[in-house]
This record gives C-alpha cells, sequence and structure tokens, in this order.
C-alpha cells in the first residue's frame, strides 16, 4: 500500500470499468450501500483506496442518483471518502446493446472457450461504440492534466483506450483484461477484430493474467494487423504508438490484523454453519462460491458429486455440497437457461441419493456478503473451482487466505489462470468427470499434516503475490514508461 502511493507520488489516477464498486439501493430501511460480486472490484477496490484518485463507471442502484452531488460523484467508501466515484448513466437501450449485447453476448464467450456461441448484432456493436465513447469523455473531463494514469478495466472497454490516446495524446493507459484471450482462429469470428485490437493498442501497457493470454494477444496482432512486433520485449509498435503486453496475475488483499482478529475461530465457524444447515457432525463439507455463470463449470462439480457418491457410496450421508451463485446478467436467455439446468440437477442428484435429513447438494442463488463468505470458508474441509475457463479466479485465493488454521483443500481446475501459481491444490480437468470425482474424495480423506503442508505453502504464494504486488508491477512498469517518454521529449 505504503509502496503504491510513492510509485504514483501525486500522479492524477483514473479509473474506468463498467460495474461500480459500491452501490447504493432504495430499502425499505432506507438507502444501504451493496459490493457487487466481481473478481474485478475486488481486485481493484483495494487498489484504488490506496491511490485515492477517481473511478469512472455505470451508476446501477435504484439510489444511486439520490447520493451524487451535481456532477454525478460520491466519496467512497461511505463514510470514510478515501477516492472519487464518478457516475455514468446509460439508457435501457445503451445498457442492453453495449454490457448485455456486445460485452456479455458477443465478447465473453468469444474470449472463453466454454463452448457457448457468441453472438454479434450490428447494434450491439453501435451501442458498444458509442458508451466506450462516453466513458472515454468522461475521462477526458475528469483529467486534471495532460497526462493521467487511466486504469482501464476489462472487455467492456476494448476501444476506449484509442479514444482517450487520441485527445490525451501523454496519458499513461494501462489497460488490464481480466478475462482470457483466446487464440488467433477463435478471435477471428468477431466481424469487428480489426477495430478491437486497435482500440486496445491505444493502451501504454495491456496486462493480462498469464504469459499464455500475452502470447495469444499477440498472435492475433500479428495476424490481422500491420504491427511492428518485438517478441523479445513484448512490445508492439503500431501507427507509431508502442503497446507493452505483459502479464501481471491479479490477486486478493491479503487480510489485515484487524480482520483476522474480527473472524471467530475456525471450529466455532464450522458449529455455526453446521447448525444453520442441519448438517451431521461428520459431514465433509464442500464449498463453491461463484458468479452464477456458465463458464464456471458449476455443473460439471455437480456431475463429480453424482459420480462420487456411486463410487463410493460410504459418503452418502457424509458428503456435502454447499453451493453458493451469485445472479449475474439474468435478463440473458443463455443465463436463465443455465440457472435452471443448474436447479434441475441439484434436484435430481439430491432426489438419487438424499436421505431422510441429508441432501447432498445444497444449492444457494444468493449473494452472500463478506463476513458470511468467509465464515463459510473457515466451515469448509473442501473448497471447489471447477471453471472451464477462467482468467485468474479470485475464489480460490479467498479461500486459502482465511485459513490460518491451515487447514481444508483447495480441488481447482487446470483451466484457471491461478492453477499456475497455485501447484499445491488437487488440480482437476472438470470435463473429466471422473477425476474430478476422485479428486473430491481424495480431499475428504485427506490426512490433516498434508492439508496442513499443501495450504500452508498456497497461503505464502498468495500472501506474498498479493493485489498491490498485482497493481505495483503495473505501475512500476508505467513509471518507467513515463520516465521514457520524458527523456525522449527532452531530446
Ligand atoms: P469473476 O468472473 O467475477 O472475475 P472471480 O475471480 O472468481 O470471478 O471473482 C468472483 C468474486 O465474486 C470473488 O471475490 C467472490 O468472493 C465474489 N462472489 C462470488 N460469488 C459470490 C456470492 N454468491 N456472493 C458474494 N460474492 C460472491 C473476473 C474474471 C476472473 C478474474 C477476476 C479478477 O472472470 O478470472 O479472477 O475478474 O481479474
Amino acid at each position: 500500500r505504503g509502496l503504491l502511493r510513492t510509485q504514483l507520488r501525486g500522479e492524477q489516477v483514473i479509473v474506468v470499468s463498467n460495474r461500480e464498486p459500491y452501490i447504493h439501493a432504495k430499502t425499505d430501511d432506507g438507502i444501504v450501500v451493496k459490493r457487487p460480486a466481481s473478481g474485478l472490484v475486488a481486485a481493484v477496490e483495494p487498489v484504488m483506496r490506496a491511490c485515492s484518485g477517481t473511478w469512472i463507471a455505470h451508476g446501477s442502484g435504484s439510489a444511486d442518483r439520490d447520493v451524487v452531488d451535481a456532477n454525478d460523484r460520491v466519496g467512497v467508501p461511505p463514510g470514510h471518502a478515501e477516492y472519487t466515484l464518478r457516475r455514468i448513466w446509460l439508457s435501457a437501450e445503451e445498457e442492453q446493446g453495449y454490457y448485455y449485447g456486445f460485452a456479455n453476448e458477443g465478447m465473453w464467450p468469444l474470449c472463453h472457450v466454454a463452448h457457448v456461441r457468441p453472438v454479434f448484432r450490428e447494434s450491439d456493436w453501435e451501442q458498444y461504440k458509442a458508451v466506450n465513447q462516453r466513458f472515454a469523455d468522461a475521462v477526458v473531463a475528469e483529467a486534471r492534466s495532460e497526462d493521467p494514469v487511466v486504469l482501464v478495466q476489462d472487455y467492456h472497454f476494448a476501444l476506449l483506450p484509442a479514444m482517450v490516446r487520441a485527445r490525451l495524446p501523454r496519458a499513461t493507459i494501462l489497460t488490464f483484461w481480466h478475462i482470457p484471450w483466446p487464440n488467433p482462429e477463435s478471435f477471428s469470428i468477431c466481424p469487428w477484430r480489426k477495430e478491437i485490437l486497435e482500440g486496445m493498442l491505444g493502451s501504454t501497457i495491456l496486462g493480462f493474467h498469464t504469459r499464455y493470454h500475452c502470447k495469444n494477444f499477440i498472435e492475433t496482432v500479428d495476424r490481422f494487423l500491420e504491427a511492428r512486433i518485438e517478441h523479445e520485449h513484448s512490445m508492439i509498435t503500431f501507427n507509431d504508438d508502442e503497446t507493452l503486453v505483459e502479464s501481471y496475475p491479479i490477486s486478493i488483499e491479503w487480510p489485515s490484523d484487524a480482520e483476522r482478529a474480527s473472524w471467530a475461530p475456525a471450529p466455532e465457524c464450522r458449529r455455526r454453519v453446521f447448525d444453520r444447515l442441519g448438517l451431521a457432525a461428520d459431514t465433509v463439507l464442500a464449498v463453491g462460491v461463484d458468479r452464477f455463470d456458465y463458464t464456471k463449470g458449476i455443473l460439471e462439480r455437480l456431475h463429480a458429486v453424482e459420480r462420487l457418491l456411486e463410487k463410493h457410496p460410504e459418503w452418502i450421508g457424509r458428503f456435502v455440497l454447499v453451493q453458493i451463485a451469485a445472479p449475474t446478467r439474468d435478463l440473458l436467455e443463455e443465463y436463465q437457461l443455465f440457472q435452471q439446468r443448474i436447479a434441475r440437477t441439484t434436484e435430481r442428484v439430491n432426489e438419487r441419493f438424499g436421505r431422510p435429513g441429508y441432501k447432498p447438494i445444497l444449492l444457494f442463488a444468493q449473494h452472500h456478503d463478506h463476513d458470511a463468505l468467509t465464515e463459510m470458508y473457515r466451515a469448509a474441509d473442501v473448497c471447489v473451482v471447477t471453471s472451464l475457463h477462467d482468467g485468474m479466479n479470485l475464489v480460490c485465493k479467498e479461500f486459502v487466505s482465511v485459513r490460518d488454521d491451515e487447514q481444508g483443500v483447495l480441488v481447482l481446475s487446470r483451466f484457471a489462470g491461478a492453477a499456475r501459481e497455485m501447484t499445491e491444490a488437487l488440480i482437476v480437468n472438470p470435463y473429466h468427470v471422473e477425476e474430478t470425482a476422485d479428486a473430491l474424495h481424495r480431499a475428504a480423506i485427506m490426512p490433516p499434516a498434508e492439508q496442513r503442508e499443501r495450504i500452508a505453502s498456497l497461503r505464502m504464494t498468495v500472501r506474498e503475490n498479493n493485489v498491490f504486488r498485482w497493481a505495483g508491477h503495473m505501475l512500476a512498469d508505467a513509471g518507467r514508461s513515463r520516465l521514457r517518454q520524458r527523456i525522449d521529449e527532452r531530446v
């Protein structure tokens, strides 16, 4: 945190993302503030608290308009403001085309190998372009100098970097792509592939979670644009502008001493959760926490539980998966169908293996607050992350970060970016039901000493490579680029 402040030395930082870090909502008890279920917000928010500045995002809460000033700004976190949130209001038509349409029916499935076909509508693309321009205008309006540091977040804003670059040529634009980047063949089906690549190359630095995604991006540019590529330095020159393409594995804020002191002891968390859910004392509790998204491998997880109970009937009555799934993008049909399918499969498996007082799968399709998730992670024997494809995945990092008792087993998909760092987890291919079921069995019988050995090492990795290191690396690279720019301008 302190290091970040030093690195920034009074530079103005502007973040752009679709999702806002705080949502004001009207309730019967007045206005309440909610935190969205979003990996992006979980990671970028602590960084923003450390460096002040302005965060520009789509105002989506029912009371969002009631709390802003005349310039649509509000200080956050509420009650002890550390930075400014500037809200952008989108019409229903803009939100439909830009957010639900092009971003989430086009770009999201385009970038994830999850076998859902992307949808490309001309009208969505028009809205996507227009909304990118609106956010770019807001960045320019917020800029107090000609060279602010602009942090652009995610696939909602592929066009914005070049739009900002056109108006603020000396800005340092860091774009972080939170989702995977596909190979050139997969990407080539997008009708606007050139425009998207050109937009992104307005960035000074373009960050992905892994080297593999960087390599895919560089190959895609090589295939579709006339650009100079220096592979050795991961540098792309296009229209005389340079973009560094680098991997910055994202992470979480490691829990502070004060936060740790507020936790109930792990056995107490376990007792509370077991009481609440009516679980027998000898139950092995596995937990899954995800946005309710088809890329997260929730169906494959349920199939693995079913196979576990088939193969090892000794677990019937003693193995329970609690699946917590936060509703997301539920105006889209693909998401509605997916949620129905999960509900049906849960019911079927519960009918097949349930007994009076016992259900193998407990599905909670609800958003849970931070404390409730912490309690659940601390109560669990196993945390199951079976994404079919995931840029990073933060749930696995959150799980190990709260297990200061050094107990608990992580089962982790090889297709999550996190699998590259978290090698002491039980790594699985979620498409292989048998393998995943075997990993659940192995997790359920793992002796405490082996659990300790694995999770202690995982905890060290996440503690070291926390979110401030992610931001610090990116900002250090930005600092070098700014220095070079100043030197070049002097010559
Ligand atoms: P997401 O796809 O949102 O993030 P992830 O990284 O797992 O995925 O983060 C999800 C966040 O939402 C976590 O902080 C989790 O605690 C929270 N969450 C999930 N379910 C919840 C629930 N039911 N209630 C409350 N909170 C819940 C995208 C990419 C990821 C990448 C992140 C950050 O898809 O691959 O890791 O951005 O870059």
